[in-house]
């Protein structure tokens, strides 16, 4: 590698492909392709391949910003760092700590965010959330109870051993393009592929079996599948028997279910059930890919573990091809959840309620008092906002505003706030609601760890300066702490590293000499020669008697109800050439010119009801707002649904904020509507 070439990892979604980028006079001028890399074999999709172009784009925050009125005044670091730290300061002795949020970033690297959530600890509050809320939150609670922990249980190269590949709400030919690698080269070995989403996706169309399932019907699939196995005789006796406890209260809650009625709730035949139960039963290795399409759900958790339930009845769990893919969505998700950026864990998992994970802080913290009462989630921050229980918030890379459901009351809750600050790459919808803007350094402009999905931490280097004064995460939380009397005073992030290998288990080994390597290393890796861990659950589950817990679950509907007034069924999204809600994308040429607005898909019978034609603007309205957008026509979303990306600022004025009640996450993929021309 010729001394020009830096070697990162992709700063978009949870895959973690690693790429070069070429670096003349102190730019980022190209990529080069990582061929030796273990995930995307140097690989990229087209965020990918763009990724260079937000770094130098002239949108860029340069320096620190303070707003009056309605202008931004650009100020010093010292003056921004003390105008934060001076309003925690205030908002501890009026309202004490709890009176304050934090949303820490799956964007950042781990470093930052052990800093963010330590932070938060230290000053007495755990409230202190991640977008993991709005996403895999039900994997973290449905697979913790089932399997003990909520992590991806097989790499994703792993995926080319299964024989058959079962795909339920993921889009991943178009959010995680390089899976599809995977599941080709499984496809090319015989393996079968059964795609469950009410969308024909380019996922679908690689499937063997596609089973175009009504928005939020789900479980009642997962529950056919599992009696028909059960009816068959399909199920792997000798796992049930010697890995998992509860399969007697599962058959039990599956006596009387009739496959007749799943049919009718989910829209998908009788016979095409069982099709899918009899292959994914009886291939010699199974393994269900999920994300989004059964986690954004009001049942996301019980989604979750019936897909749990549904592999351990069959005995595909801990071997090759077989296991459970929660496909992550941020770059960092994993690490941020790893980091405990969550109300109601501390760093590695350990609950804030077990006084053992308070002591151990404590004491490796050299502090003498950290709360051990949950804090809020993102969503009941906002809550608290809105009630006056939280009056200054930290917002790190995330842009509620846009991503958060019903809009309308998210920007309620951030205007309402004493304070609020925003540190972004960009002047996103959130930031300028904020009192004060500090500019953060991207990806390639810092250095610090990174987890992907399959549990894979890997170090990325500093390709670039930061443009104007932008400072890496790591170090304005530093900065903000230092001046709240903390003693953050860290060199860098291999020194955070050499306090998360203390702090995390299953981090011990993974030091920063161990992460020099192409690919980085896999957790639980305890020591520094430990070859880290590729498949968990190989021996045992993570539960305290080392078996799985197979649980029954209970059908719900989505909650926003159709109505002649709001007769479609809205289901919102992603497409590829843009990533959540936009900041990054919206800003880079290549992808925007491509899909340049935001559009609505409607099945062409419904838009002759409607009397809309193809590229017409239309106003899609749900309970809580409305918003404008182009009419696609297209037969590939169901009759009787919509299907919306939110990339662009507006679609979550329309969303449910209807909260799953274990994991809290929104129910994002279903709210009822109504599209009239404009
Ligand atoms: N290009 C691109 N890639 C991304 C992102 C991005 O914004 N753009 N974001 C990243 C992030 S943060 C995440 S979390 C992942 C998400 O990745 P995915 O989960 O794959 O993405 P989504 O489009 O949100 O939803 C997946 C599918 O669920 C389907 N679906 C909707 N409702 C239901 C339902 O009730 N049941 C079933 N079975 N399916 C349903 C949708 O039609 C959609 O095709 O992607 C990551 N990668
Ligand atoms: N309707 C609807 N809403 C959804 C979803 C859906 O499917 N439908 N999906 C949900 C899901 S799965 C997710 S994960 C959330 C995502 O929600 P968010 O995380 O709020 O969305 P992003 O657009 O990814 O925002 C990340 C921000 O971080 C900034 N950033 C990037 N790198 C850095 C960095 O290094 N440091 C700092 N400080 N900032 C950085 C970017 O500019 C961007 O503004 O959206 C959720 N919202
Ligand atoms: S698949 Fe994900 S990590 Fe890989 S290049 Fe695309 S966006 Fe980046
Ligand atoms: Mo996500």
């Amino acid at each position: 590698m010729s001394a020009d070439l830096v070697s990162t990892v992709c700063p978009y979604c949870a895959l973690g492909c690693g790429m070069y980028i070429r670096v003349e006079g102190g730019r980022a001028v190209g990529i080069e392709y990582m061929a030796d890399h273990p995930v995307n074999e140097g690989a990229l999709c087209p965020k990918g391949n763009a990724a260079l172009e937000i770094l130098h784009h002239s949108d860029r925050l340069l320096h620190p910003l303070r707003r009056e009125g309605d202008v931004w005044v650009q100020i010093s670091w010292d003056q921004a760092l003390d105008l934060v730290a001076g309003a925690i300061k205030q908002a501890l002795q009026r309202g004490g700590p709890d009176s304050l949020g934090f949303l820490s970033s799956s964007k950042a690297t781990n470093e930052a965010n052990y800093l963010i959530q330590k932070l938060a600890r230290v000053l007495g509050t755990n409230n202190v959330d991640n977008c993991a809320r709005l996403c895999h939150a039900p994997s973290v609670f449905g697979l913790g109870r089932s399997l003990g922990t909520g992590a991806m249980t097989n790499p994703i190269s792993d995926l080319e051993n299964s024989r058959c590949i079962f795909v339920i709400g993921s889009n991943f030919a178009e959010t995680h393009p390089i899976v599809a690698r995977w599941v080709m080269r499984a496809r090319d070995r015989g393996a079968r592929v059964i795609v469950a989403d009410p969308r024909k996706t380019p996922t679908s169309w690689m499937a063997d079996l596609f089973l175009q399932i009504r928005p939020g019907s789900d479980l009642a699939l997962l529950q056919a599948m599992m009696k028909v196995i059960l009816d068959q005789g399909l199920m792997d006796h000798r796992f049930i028997a010697e890995r998992t406890r509860g399969f007697q209260d599962l058959a039990d809650s599956l006596r009387g279910f009739s496959l007749e009625w799943a049919s009718d709730v989910t829209g998908v035949t009788v016979a095409d059930i069982v099709r899918a139960a009899r292959e994914y039963a009886r291939s010699e290795a199974s393994s269900i890919v999920y994300s989004m399409g059964i986690t954004q759900h009001v049942c996301g958790t019980e989604n979750v573990v019936a897909c749990s339930d549904l592999a351990m009845i069959c005995g595909h769990l801990g071997r090759p091809g077989a296991g459970l893919f929660p496909l992550r969505g941020q770059n960092n998700v994993q690490g941020a959840c790893d980091m405990g950026a969550l109300p109601r864990v501390y760093p590695g998992y350990r609950r804030t309620k077990h006084q053992n994970s308070v002591d151990t802080f404590r004491s490796g913290w050299n502090v003498s008092c950290l709360p051990a009462e949950g804090g809020f989630t993102a969503n009941e921050m906002l809550d608290a906002a809105l009630e006056g229980r939280i009056s200054t918030m930290y917002v790190v890379g995330e842009n509620p505003v846009s991503s958060e459901p019903h809009s309308g009351k998210t920007r309620r809750a951030l205007e309402g706030l004493d304070f609020l600050a925003v540190q972004d790459l960009f002047m996103t919808e959130t930031a300028r609601l904020a009192d004060v803007v500090l500019p953060a350094a991207a990806w390639a402009e810092k250095e610090g760890s990174f987890t992907s999905t399959e549990r894979r931490v890997q170090w990325t280097s500093q390709a670039v300066m930061p443009p104007g004064e932008a400072r890496s995460d790591l170090w304005i939380v530093s900065e903000v702490a230092r001046r709240l009397g903390l003693d953050f005073n860290y060199s860098g992030p291999q020194e955070v590293l050499e306090e998360i290998n203390r702090m995390v288990p299953s981090y011990a080994g993974i030091t920063r000499e161990r992460l020099s390597a192409v690919g980085g290393a896999i957790w639980p890796c305890p020591s520094p020669d430990h070859p880290g861990t590729p498949i968990l659950h190989h021996d045992g589950f993570v539960t305290p008697d080392r078996r799985g817990r197979i649980l029954p679950v209970t059908y719900t509907p989505p909650v926003d109800s159709l109505t002649d007034e709001y007769p479609l069924q809205l289901i919102t999204g992603r497409l590829s050439l843009h990533h959540n809600t936009g900041s990054m994308t919206r800003r880079s040429p290549s992808l925007l010119s491509r899909v340049p607005d935001l559009d609505v898909e409607i099945h062409p019978e419904d838009a002759r009801e409607l009397q809309v034609e193809d590229g017409q603007m239309v106003v899609v309205s749900t309970r809580r707002g409305e918003t404008r957008a182009q009419a696609r026509l297209t037969p590939r979303v169901r009759k009787g649904t919509a299907f919306m990306s939110f990339h662009f600022p507006g679609t979550n004025l329309l969303t449910a904020d209807a909260l799953d009640p274990t994991s809290r996450i929104p129910e994002l993929k279903a709210s009822a509507c109504k599209i009239v021309r404009w």
